[in-house]
């Protein structure tokens, strides 16, 4: 199914991974332990026991790897430093051999005309900054902004677009108010500071990256609708208090130097015991301006007030623990991914329509995550025919270049993920890969999505730069 959609010349398009859900080689060349290598290594944490060590081992098959992207003849590839592999205790001695592994994969990018879009934090801290607080403490913002001058300054001569944290919203709901994912702290509420000193870390490493001559910075955040699961007030209510509590607490410091309600601003001072003018102060070093503002989008989420007889209907999509204020209700009547997921491209256009809506000042906008888990493996033929992936691939594109003819300023867009790899806690069970990775030999094998997308990006206007 030929793709006859076409974006304007300039259109950036790409292809994301992180780190720790790539390399593995987790004990190789003086890398340090994170937060998840511990997480992981839990009984019960991660489905069947799927262990990232070697993963998809992409720390040595890098070059493989970037031929594949090559192919695919991708402008952008979106990947992450390894905080710990750099800074094995998260500050203080560098560990050469890390940022010699980022030199190759950069060089080899570079050389193959792509242009390397680093994410310098993709949820995997190191294990001693835990130790000293992680993200319930100020010190890692501080820690983070030295870690971020390191990484200017070694890369800003040929890296020219950088992107700070990946999804605070998501490591701060799942790994610090429930414990799904990795520190697992499950603090609920009171895990705002968690929020807090991400966003600080934002801001900071805007100040480090630019001083090292960065030249274009921006953020990988999640945004998505959240739908009332009623008229009732109650359902009105609790959906707000959601879509602030994970949209807007995350795009409002950014990009209008505020937090969307007096309640999680006072609840913010009162957690880390701060003063208001220092607050203010904050907000001021975390709404720096940004050249790029990125969204990774996947799905709208339901949400009502919590209320016992929801269970009975339709059982809730996540584990909210008794005592949040809100609850998530499944979205009846759509097509879903193998992992759940609802699949709602029209959700696409409607965050970006609130973007443009609520932030005036709104940068460009790169679509730094979009994708599907489908576990279609190789046929008898060895060929993996994958088109459920191609058809959400292409509603989501269309629904993208129907908004951005309404308006929305969309620079790029990026496919999560150029290859299968390890999906946090459900392990290697959820594939979001273009490219196939039989797990016991490490064979890539590009599924019929990844010809597909190179077959889209070909077709565009020849005049877009590199
Ligand atoms: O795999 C994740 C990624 O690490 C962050 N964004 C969502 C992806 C799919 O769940």
């Amino acid at each position: 199914m030929p793709s006859s959609l076409v974006f304007p010349p300039g259109f950036r398009f790409g292809t994301s991974t992180s780190a720790f859900q790539i390399e593995g080689a987790t004990d190789a060349d003086g890398r340090g332990v994170s937060i998840w290598d511990v997480f992981a290594a839990e009984p019960g944490r991660v489905l069947r026991g799927d262990s990232p060590a070697v993963g998809i081992d992409h720390y040595h098959r890098y070059a493989e790897d970037v031929a594949l992207l090559a192919q695919l003849g991708v402008q952008d590839y979106r990947f992450s430093f390894a905080w710990p592999r750099i800074l094995p205790t998260g500050r203080g001695t560098v560990e050469r051999r890390g940022l010699d592994f980022y030199d190759r994969l950069i060089d080899a990018l570079l050389t193959a005309g792509i242009n390397p879009v680093p994410t310098l934090y993709h949820w995997d801290l190191p294990l001693a900054l835990q130790e000293a607080g992680g993200w319930m403490a100020r010190e890692t913002a501080e820690a983070f902004a030295d870690y971020a001058s390191l990484l200017g300054e070694h890369f800003a001569d040929r890296v020219t677009d950088w992107l700070t944290l990946n999804e605070m919203s998501v490591h701060t709901l799942y790994g610090h108010g429930l414990s799904e994912h990795a520190p697992g702290l499950g603090l609920e509420l009171a895990a705002l500071p968690a929020a807090h000193y991400q966003l600080l870390a934002h801001g900071l490493a805007v100040q480090r990256l630019r001083a090292a001559g960065a030249q274009r910075i921006g953020v990988a955040n999640q945004h998505f609708p959240v739908i009332p699961a009623s008229d009732d007030d109650a359902d009105l209510i609790a959906a707000h208090v959601f879509a602030d509590l994970t949209n807007w607490t995350f795009g409002d410091p950014i990009l209008r130097g505020v937090y969307p309600s007096d309640e999680i601003a006072g609840g913010i001072l009162q957690l880390t015991g701060m003063s208001p003018e220092q607050l203010a102060a904050d907000l001021r070093v975390i709404s720096e301006p940004l050249d790029i503002y990125g969204v990774n989008y996947y799905e709208p989420t339901r949400i009502g007030a919590p209320q016992a007889d929801r269970d009975s209907s339709g059982v809730l999509e996540v584990d909210i623990p008794e005592g949040l204020p809100f609850a998530a209700v499944p979205i009846e009547g759509v097509e879903r991914t193998d992992f759940g997921w609802s699949i709602v491209p029209s959700g696409l256009g409607d965050i970006l329509r609130q973007l443009r809506e609520r932030y005036p000042e709104l940068p460009p906008i790169i679509i730094t995550e979009n994708g599907a888990s489908f576990s279609d493996g190789p046929g008898a033929d060895g060929r993996v025919r994958d088109q459920r992936r191609i058809r959400f691939l292409d509603a989501h594109l269309r629904a993208l270049s129907d908004e951005m003819a309404a308006g929305a300023n969309v620079v790029g867009y990026y496919v999560w993920s150029i290859i299968d790899n390890f999906e946090w806690a459900a392990g290697f069970s959820e594939r979001f890969g273009l490219v196939h990775v039989d797990l016991d030999t490490l064979v890539r094998t590009p599924k019929d999505s990844y010809y597909w997308y190179r077959d889209l990006i070909a077709a565009q206007s020849p005049a877009r730069s590199v």
